[in-house]
């Protein structure tokens, strides 16, 4: 009978570690704040994505992708100076180091959609999958902001 309770207590020992293995890995470290997309200039069928995403983990964690049911083209890109132009550059991934933070913001880092398969409309929401390289899909919800709202809030000093 000793011998029973004790293998009891040695197996939910086991469950218990195994509980808290899982619920660490699900946890994963990534916080997104900040995000919006950008509504849908007429005419055109492109938007992009902005957000800051932190990394709580001791381990880098790196972006591979996103993608949304709203488009089939979303890639990472950045925003580069070259010949004294403003040019965009895309990027196979985008790291970011342990305990650290990327801010993806116009003139800089963002996400672009192209192909879009219906308008965005500022004050809907958009929900969008990010996709790591050495971690588990973060799915959020983002507002749709239009252009001219975002430069006034940007150009406030
Ligand atoms: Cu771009």
């Amino acid at each position: 009978m000793k011998k029973m309770i004790n293998i009891c207590i040695n197996s939910l020992l086991v469950m218990a570690f195994c509980f808290t293995l899982a619920n660490t890995a699900q946890a994963q470290n990534i916080l997104v704040k900040q995000a919006y997309i950008r509504a849908t200039i007429p005419g055109t069928d492109i938007s992009s994505a902005y957000m800051t995403i932190i990394n709580d983990s001791s381990k880098p964690m790196i972006l591979v992708g996103a993608s949304g049911d709203f488009s089939k083209r979303i890639e990472i890109h950045q925003h580069i100076m070259a010949d004294g132009m403003m040019k965009m550059r895309q990027q196979e991934s985008l790291t970011i180091a342990a305990n650290s933070k990327v801010v993806l913001q116009p003139m800089g880092y963002h996400l672009m959609i192209f192909d879009l398969t219906k308008p965005l409309k500022a004050g809907e929401q958009s929900t969008l999958t990010l996709h790591f390289a050495n971690s588990s899909d973060i799915k959020i919800v983002l507002p749709v902001e239009s252009i001219k709202r975002k430069k006034t809030t940007e150009h406030h000093h």
